[in-house]
């Protein structure tokens, strides 16, 4: 029998608020003069998702059919945020949903906004994922994102005093109508346990103990609604669910003590960015998904497969950062184990279908684990890398220690996913360049084919279409909407911003963008904010690379300047920051104090006239980045260069019409190039020149001598003009500025304010600054996610999409 049922795209509001209201009543149980808004968003979001339903059924039928390489992105990160309005855009029904919402007499704004953000990720490693996810789906590649169901995502912030207090995050205390439960895929995975060796290479692992993954599917539609690709996250089940005898024996709390202690590995994710912990739990974590996803793609290969040798031709596996590349060794262990090949043989196979992402040249980032910790908790695993690291020691004889995987009783993992890949990315030009200079430089030496630079971009649905409907609006008026999936015909922009009428749509749409945000700021306690200001935004992880501490020095600066000089003609800033610490980085967590604490003395000092206003709203995340991206003016991009791998806020900020106030650092070079130097505010060491500094040892003490400016504000934070009930409480920042300034803010504390004053007078000129604004957004075609993408298909997966 056929289904008949299926569901057809509605043809009008009408027909999308009968669906709406049908699964008010059938699926959600709530007659409408009981719903609550979020009984309204979960009815809307049944009848969107029914329309995902079919094609995505297609997809998987046609890449079963045409039998196609595909593509699986391993990351323990997938920063989505909400989904709902995105699918909505992306299958073409933004309008119609809103008038039949709004038909229904619900606000559709305020029904968006329920949606809890899925903060299943730290920060850009995390948020790249999610915008791969969306540009794989968009170019018709056939590929499944693979990461972990975390119960808890990343930590929700508040400010006490303004002190970072975290509290435990919770997106699925409300039905996450998005995915499915996959009862029937289900694998056990072990750990500990012994070795016993079997014939040739092979041997029997028997685990100690073991839990389930299990699958819970999303879909994840592209543009047009053309090609939907699925994200399968694992969650750690127990083997079983209770033990009845010590229940029977009245010990309630144990029975299920087994059964808690397997959840543990996907409860929470770990908040750490870029700083590994040496911690059970996570190497835990990264063999749970990784070895449950080479499972699952090998029984999807096998299913049409009988020769493993295909393995690389029809399979390209992306391992995102080192956090999978356990899965190399996993890899190699099933195919020898399990499939009863050679350990040479498995190696060539795994290496040819293997490639890895690197996100940062911080040696003290890149994960390393305790030779004594791999073998309790893989035993197998260990004797597979040192067959891996013997095996790369013969092919290279001469080669240097610090190529080998494991070294002085540890295993590091950047060397494991380099040798046991075939390719290997850096995400910015310069990042990758500094990748074969610095951290890499020995196995570059021994494998020179191997690095190849994939700069990072973001999906301009979101970013753009979804986030900034005025600015859409205003580039659809005038060079249609094929920008969406082709970024770089936002070049015809480019001659539109000589042109007056232009330039007056996008000041309208900005002023819009930033009146909306300044409502929503003042319900969060920022007072007023005048819109017609300079809306000055930093947001992304509090780390003392990103220089938030040089943003607030300036700031600080920029008060005593204002308040000895009244009369100058100053022009309205407001500072905006956002972003978390890591629980347990006692420095960010200070930067976060002074940032609130010297706020607070400028937002009360009434000399100032509102010309200079510092707001931190708590708890920035990805739908906070959405309402503030689009009322930008300008983009604080002032990492230690050399030190951000590429960022992809300094791509949306440009993208949504903001200047980037930035150094030489990640890929803000490359977007210099494409706005030209003279529509970007760059200033600062060198990566080159900050290397230099720190060679014999960087000493501050003659930049802070040479800038009474900054000497004045040290000062000031040492002796507690900030922190008046606490004089020492900041001492420790004054410490570091002064002996171990590590990211050189005092070197290049001089330029920053230079070039902060030269933007105060590019923002008086007006058309001007609107004509730079116009020429960010025209020079934003390669950024899109969609030519990542397609490099990485091209480039490294040698992958092809379905068109
Ligand atoms: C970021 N890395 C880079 N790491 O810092 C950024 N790390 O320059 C780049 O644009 C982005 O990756 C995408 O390539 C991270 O975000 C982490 O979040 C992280 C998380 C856990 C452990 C280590």
């Amino acid at each position: 029998m056929s289904f008949t049922h299926a569901v057809t795209r509605p043809e009008n509001a009408d027909e999308l608020a009968s669906a709406i209201l049908g699964h008010l009543t059938y699926t959600i149980g709530k007659p409408t003069d009981a719903a609550t808004r979020s009984d309204w968003r979960l009815a809307l979001t049944h009848a969107i998702r029914d329309l995902v339903i079919a094609p995505w059924f297609d997809s998987v039928r046609r890449s079963y059919a045409e039998d196609r390489k595909r593509v699986y992105y391993l990351s323990m990160e997938f920063l989505i945020g909400r989904l709902l309005e995105d699918a909505v855009d992306n299958i073409g029904l933004g309008d119609m949903a809103r008038d039949a919402l709004e038909g229904l007499g619900q606000d559709w704004r305020e029904v968006l906004d329920d949606e809890p953000d899925a903060a299943l990720g730290n920060g850009g490693l995390g948020r790249l994922a999610a915008c791969f996810l969306d540009s794989m789906s968009t170019v018709g590649l056939p590929a499944h994102g693979y990461g972990i169901r975390y119960d808890h995502g990343l930590f929700r912030q508040s400010f006490h005093d303004g002190w970072q207090v975290e509290e435990a995050e919770e997106w699925l205390r409300q039905a996450h109508p998005w995915e499915f439960q996959r009862r029937e895929v289900q694998y056990r995975i072990g750990f500990g346990g012994t070795v016993t060796p079997g014939e040739g290479d092979a041997a029997h692992w028997e685990p100690g103990d073991a839990v389930l993954a299990a699958a819970y599917d999303t879909p994840v539609p592209g543009w047009g609604g053309k090609w939907t690709n699925t994200l399968r996250l694992w969650s750690a089940k127990p083997e079983r669910l209770f033990e009845l005898d010590r229940f029977n024996q009245g010990d309630f709390v144990g029975a299920a003590a087994p059964a808690i202690l397997a959840q543990t590995i996907s409860r929470v994710l770990y908040p750490d960015d870029t700083t590994p912990q040496g911690k059970e739990l996570r190497l835990k974590q990264e063999y749970f998904f990784s070895a449950a996803s080479i499972r699952d793609l090998m029984r999807r290969f096998l299913i049409d497969h009988e020769d493993l040798s295909q393995l690389p031709d029809k399979v390209a596996i992306q391992l995102n950062d080192t956090h999978p590349a356990i899965g190399v060794a996993e890899l190699i262990r099933v195919l020898i184990d399990d499939h009863g090949m050679s350990f040479d043989a498995a190696f060539e196979l795994a290496r040819g279908t293997l490639h890895y992402t690197n996100h940062t040249l911080m040696p003290e980032a890149l994960e390393r684990w305790g030779w004594d910790l791999m073998q309790s908790v893989l035993p197998r695993h260990l004797q597979i890398i040192e067959m891996i690291d013997r095996r790369h020691e013969a092919e290279n004889p001469d080669r240097p220690d610090v190529t080998r995987i494991i070294d002085h009783g540890e295993i590091r993992m950047g060397n494991l996913a380099f040798i046991g890949s075939c390719r290997v990315n850096g995400v910015s030009a310069l990042h990758t360049d500094l990748m074969k200079r610095t951290v890499f430089a020995d196995l570059h030496a021994l494998h020179p084919d191997r690095i190849v630079n994939v700069t990072n971009g973001v999906t301009p649905r979101r970013w753009i279409n979804t986030c900034n409907p005025g600015l859409r609006n205003l580039i659809n008026d005038r060079i249609g909407d094929g920008w969406v999936t082709d970024l770089d015909e936002l070049e015809k922009l480019r001659p539109l911003a000589d042109e007056a009428g232009f330039r007056e749509g996008l000041d309208a749409a900005k002023r819009a963008n930033k009146v909306r945000l300044s409502n929503w700021l003042a319900d969060r306690g920022a007072g007023t904010l005048d819109p017609d200001a300079l809306f000055d935004v930093q947001i992304k992880r509090l780390h003392e690379y990103k220089r938030q501490l040089l943003n607030i020095l300036e700031t600080a600066a920029l008060w005593n300047e204002m308040r000895e000089h009244p009369d100058r003609d100053w022009p309205s800033r407001v500072k905006i920051f956002g972003g978390k610490a890591a629980p347990g980085y006692a420095q960010a967590k200070l930067i976060i104090k002074l940032i609130n604490d010297i706020g607070a003395k400028i937002n009360a000092d009434e000399s100032l006239r509102g010309r200079l206003k510092v707001v931190y709203p708590a708890n920035y995340n990805v739908s906070m980045a959405e309402k503030l991206i689009p009322a930008a003016d300008l983009s604080e991009q002032i990492s230690t260069a050399g030190m951000e791998a590429s960022g992809t806020g300094n791509m949306k900020f440009s993208m949504n019409g903001a200047l980037t106030v930035g150094t030489l650092d990640g890929a803000n070079v490359e977007i210099r190039e494409a706005v030209g130097p003279e529509n970007i505010f760059i200033f600062g060491k060198t990566a080159d020149e900050v290397h230099a500094l720190r060679e014999h040892g960087y000493d501050s003490r003659p930049a802070i001598e040479a800038d009474p400016r900054l000497a004045r504000v040290i000062s000031q934070i040492e002796s507690g003009e900030f922190s008046p009930g606490d004089p020492d409480r900041f001492k420790g920042i004054g410490d570091t500025l002064r002996h171990h300034d590590w990211f050189v803010v005092t070197a290049d504390f001089s330029a920053y304010w230079a070039i902060q004053r030269r933007i105060d007078d590019a923002w008086k000129h007006r058309e001007d600054w609107l004509r730079k604004s116009a020429i960010n957004i025209a020079g934003m075609g390669r950024f899109s996610s969609d030519r990542s993408i397609r490099n990485y298909a091209e480039r490294v997966w040698q992958a092809e999409t379905m068109e």
